[in-house]
């Protein structure tokens, strides 16, 4: 028999998919293990101490990390795919990937894979109504249709933070609800300095997953701790998507991916994009899935 990628529908529970459409974010909590996320926090380490060693000027070469941030406080891994097997069985978690899935209505292809490390701005004074870098990956229009009255958006990320998230350290921040206003971003963003309440910040334990939109107005929160933050992000698009960074997979690694993951990794030369959606009152698929039954390439 064919080998399937076995993941669960739906992978929201009815409160958290209507959370999601209220919203455009959900915190799904204790999707990793405190042992999960102190491994992928320490090949998250590894790799941010090999790409401060490369001599400057030499660039990463094909299939390897780099950063798109590079600061004494602050470096944000792009092109995480292949640099540890840890890091691919994140991107290929069943429940991750189902819940991206659920969001996006289709099936889903791997679009982006990074990671922040960030600490407090050491110049910065911690301010009570701090500016944030807000932005959003996808218009509305172009990103988003509905099915059996619910939300769905092309382009997702599941973002899970490594370190526990208390309110000075720096959770993400979105403007709740901008994921299906079609309005200019810097209005809404302008509304929501205005009134604070629409700016919600993640709060959550280690290994807890914000799962969101890209039509979702979001942006790093302010660190006003002295904890450093540590977040692992995957990004899920439709099929028919390129994938969005500098870095093609190496041939070595390609030919490693199991059948059964090919569409996930390399997306599909075809626009049918294998819908699939639920009714608000589904109930959650319950199946347990951890880190383990992702795929670990080289295991
Ligand atoms: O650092 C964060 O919390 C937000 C990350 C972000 O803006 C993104 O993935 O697009």
């Amino acid at each position: 028999m064919e080998p399937t990628f076995d993941r669960p529908f739906p992978a929201l529970t009815p409160a958290q998919r209507y959370h999601f459409d209220i919203n455009g974010y959900v915190v799904v909590p204790k999707v990793l293990s405190e042992e999960e996320c102190t491994g992928i926090l320490s090949a998250m380490q590894r790799i941010k101490t090999e790409i401060r060693a490369l001599t400057p000027g030499v660039e990463p070469g094909r299939g390897e990390p780099r950063f798109l941030v590079d600061l004494p406080h602050h470096v944000f891994i792009s092109d995480m795919r292949e640099a540890d097997p840890l890091f691919s069985a994140y991107a290929t978690h069943p429940r991750l990937v189902g819940m991206a899935e659920e969001v996006m209505g289709a099936e889903a292809r791997m679009v982006e894979m990074n990671a922040h490390i960030n600490s407090r701005k050491p110049e910065a004074m911690p301010s009570a109504e701090p500016k944030f870098d807000f932005h959003n990956g996808m218009d509305v229009p172009y990103a988003s249709h509905s099915k059996n009255g619910l939300f769905h958006c092309s382009f997702v990320k599941t973002l899970t933070n490594l370190t526990e998230l208390g309110p000075d350290d720096g959770g993400t921040v979105v403007v709740a609800g901008s994921h299906k206003i079609d309005l200019p971003v810097e209005d809404m963003i302008a509304r929501a300095y205005e009134d604070r309440s629409l700016i919600h910040q993640v709060v959550a334990p280690a290994g807890s997953t914000l799962l969101f939109a890209e039509t979702l107005i979001h942006a790093t929160g302010q660190i006003r701790s002295d904890r450093e933050r540590a977040i692992i992000i995957c990004g899920y698009g439709s099929t028919m998507f390129p994938y969005w960074g500098g870095c093609d997979l190496t041939p070595e690694f390609t030919a490693k991916i199991p059948a059964q993951l090919q569409t996930l990794y390399l997306g599909k030369a075809s626009w049918l994009r294998g819908p699939r959606y639920r009714n608000l009152t589904d109930p959650v698929d319950p199946r347990p899935f951890t880190l383990a039954d992702g795929w670990h390439y080289g295991a």
